[in-house]
């Protein structure tokens, strides 16, 4: 049976090697992976690490898809796309080539141990919601109930560190 397109969300990263080119390259491997159309792509935000501060900084891009692939298919997809470009898994939250995370998967709400949908640090991370709110425009936060602007106009008392750049 055919299976209903779901609208999705994922974030590029990049900290080591030429960033730019990195995320450029993630988001060409997301456009032709099977299963996914790309509809939008984010401007470039770079900030400082969130986490270990002994690393450089990031730059960060969110992508609006549609899949018709499951949450777990998605996942090993972006897993797949990390493997090809190059990813070594070492350190949690520690430089990485290529990171690619789901943020959103339509209005599901995953909470197992390997996969958290919503992802478990996006109402954290304004270099998450600042692209997010580019390609998704105010959206409610599934499981939250709460918009995008709500969560970073909390987070906006402190410096939020996190800046549009082009290349
Ligand atoms: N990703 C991490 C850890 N820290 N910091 C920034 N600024 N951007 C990231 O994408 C990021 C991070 C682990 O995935
Ligand atoms: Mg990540
Ligand atoms: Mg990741």
């Amino acid at each position: 049976m055919l299976r209903d397109k779901i609208r999705a969300y994922v974030a590029l990263g990049s900290n080591v090697g030429d960033r730019f080119a990195n995320l450029n390259a993630g988001e060409a491997a997301v456009a032709s992976a099977r299963g996914i159309y790309l509809d939008r792509s984010s401007p470039t935000y770079e900030s400082p690490p969130a986490g270990p501060g002994d690393q450089p900084d990031f730059l960060n891009r969110v992508l609006a898809i549609d899949t018709w692939l499951r949450p777990r298919e998605l996942l090993e997809a972006c897993s797949k796309i990390e493997k090809d470009l190059g990813r070594a898994r070492k350190k949690a939250k520690g430089p990485r080539v290529i990171d690619v995370d789901i943020l959103l998967y339509g209005d599901l709400v995953v909470d197992e141990a390997d996969l958290k949908i919503p992802h478990e640090a996006l109402t954290q991370r304004p270099f998450f919601l600042k692209p997010l709110m580019d390609v998704a425009g105010d959206i409610l936060i599934p499981g939250e109930g709460v918009p995008v602007s709500r969560v970073l106009a909390k987070l906006a008392p402190y410096e939020l560190n996190t800046y549009e750049v082009s290349y």
